[in-house]
């Protein structure tokens, strides 16, 4: 929906004023332990627990101080269903005014034609965009032929035609154990049962993603949507090619840019391995490198708005309004110069680590990365996902599993660890200290071996570290630690 443009900040923020926000803190803390004092001592543990681990969860970061305390606002009590200026409640004046600069920063951020800020998440967000391309290439042609000019005029018959038209669409998305996303088609979330759904996959040697492959799929498959973009490829992808791909088959391009959001913001990824301009449609969440609150965005071109914009109350529910204003200061940090040299040192990190695993032996699928995560095959350490990422855990170093192409130990216990450097970067760590991680993950995966399951033969679970090995990690992460401080200054009392 058409809106008014509001003139948004990109004043640098203020040096940070570590007083003030220990300050803000320490008051909020004093005020929520007099009601509920679990969750204050809750809120303080989770502070002490991530200042005192290696984060190297690809999907995790730190946001700011400005942006954790706009979400502890009243914002949070409006009620504001409804776009800009067109709400179905009285007084959304101040939603309006916080959801219009997030879309302005966020249009500006990714040069879009269109920005819709309200998604609760990168689920809601690709939610919005199938039904927002569904609507688009299905509803209006239905409409047409149905003689009526909008879905008011629609009958309960032309509801069922259209429902009709509307089941069993094709979506081409990456497979999972390539890196591909559950929401991309797959059956245990709503877009599997949405779509009759078709994955391509990487290339069997390299791990690389196959563009010759795709396009052969996407000929034989004629997809409605082709979708790209992953949770686990530590690659870039060439949206130029991909979106010939599209158009070659009369396909909705949608890219989901989740993972790397904060790459395109800063500008390490340009050229055709930005999406936004080949992409119909474009999502992603607010808070993995993108550094936001957690919460998503739909961007699209101009074809697509309208439809995009009825996401409230289509398939969610009313807009947070602390959020979209917390995604209006990240996006606002993300446009200042410095957002750019973190999207610079999230990927020198990235390589540093790479580079430190691979020359102490590890293997990494594609060998390498040109983005923010590298996938480590633990299989050469002879054990599955799940207990490299238990023995990390023990050692202080917090990872996730996850699968690898063609991975043997399929998808529960996974037989590769997925690491992202944009938390720890955002902590102030260099490449000299990704290497010294990469010396420390080694070491504890060497030391580490299966236990005996009580079946007989190796367990995929329970494991036995060599004694001291995880005490002397913890202690060497510690010392790395302390080097880059958490919210440096902030003192909850
Ligand atoms: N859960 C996110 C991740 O870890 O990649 C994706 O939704």
């Amino acid at each position: 929906m058409a809106s008014q443009h509001v003139e948004t900040q990109t004043k640098p923020p203020a040096s940070v004023d570590a007083d003030a926000v220990s300050a803000a803190y320490q008051n909020a803390l004093r005020v929520i332990g007099a009601v509920e004092p679990t969750v204050a001592g809750a809120i303080r543990s989770e502070l002490a627990d991530q200042r005192a681990s290696l984060k190297l969860i690809a999907s995790e970061n730190y946001a700011s101080p400005a942006v954790l305390l706009t979400m502890g606002t009243w914002l949070s009590d409006k009620y504001a269903e409804g776009t800009i200026g067109h709400r179905f409640y009285a007084g959304c004046q101040n939603i309006d005014t916080v959801e219009q600069a997030a879309a302005d920063h966020a249009k500006a951020l990714f040069s879009s034609p269109h920005a819709y800020v309200q998604p609760h998440s990168g689920i809601d967000a690709n939610l919005v965009a199938f039904w927002a391309i569904l609507t688009h290439r299905i509803e209006a042609p239905a409409l047409a032929d149905l003689g009526a000019r909008n879905v008011d005029e629609l009958s309960a018959d032309d509801w069922e035609t259209l429902r009709q038209r509307l089941g069993n669409q094709r979506a081409l998305g990456m497979s999972l154990d390539a890196g591909g996303h559950l929401t991309h088609g797959f059956r245990p979330n709503i877009s599997g049962k949405m779509f009759h759904q078709a994955s391509y996959g990487t290339d069997r040697d390299t791990g690389l993603l196959d563009y010759a492959d795709v396009r052969a799929r996407a000929h034989e498959f004629r997809p409605l949507i082709l979708i790209a973009g992953y949770s686990a490829y530590p690659r870039k992808i060439n949206f130029a090619i991909m979106r010939e791909i599209a158009d070659e088959v009369g396909a909705t391009l949608l890219v989901d840019m989740a993972h790397f959001a904060g790459l395109v913001a800063g500008k390490v990824f340009i050229g055709d391995f930005d999406p936004v301009p080949f992409a119909h449609v474009t999502t992603t969440t607010t808070h993995k490198s993108l550094r936001g609150p957690r919460g998503g965005v739909v961007l699209c071109q101009p074809e697509y708005a309208e439809a995009v914009d009825r996401g409230c109350p289509l398939v969610l529910g009313g807009p947070l309004g602390h959020v979209i204003a917390a995604k209006a200061v990240a996006l606002a940090e993300a446009r200042q110069p410095s957002f750019q040299r973190y999207a610079r040192q999230i990927t020198d990190n990235a390589v540093a680590l790479a580079d430190g695993l691979l020359s102490r032996g590890a293997r990494l699928v594609t060998g390498g990365t040109d983005n923010h995560l590298v996938l480590l095959d633990v299989g050469t350490f002879g054990l599955t996902g799940r207990q490299a990422e238990s023995a990390l855990l023990d050692s202080g170093i917090v990872t996730n599993r996850n699968s690898i192409p063609r991975d043997p130990n399929g998808p529960w216990y996974t037989s590769g660890i997925r690491l992202g450097t944009p938390a720890l970067t955002t902590r102030g760590f260099g490449p000299g200290d990704l290497d010294r991680v990469a010396e420390l993950i080694v070491g504890v995966l060497s030391a580490t071996s299966p236990a005996a399951a009580p079946s007989g033969g190796a367990s995929k679970a329970k494991y036995v570290i060599a004694d001291g090995v995880a005490s002397k990690t913890h202690a060497a992460a510690e010392e790395l630690l302390a080097r880059h401080p958490l919210y440096p200054g902030l003192d909850l009392g």
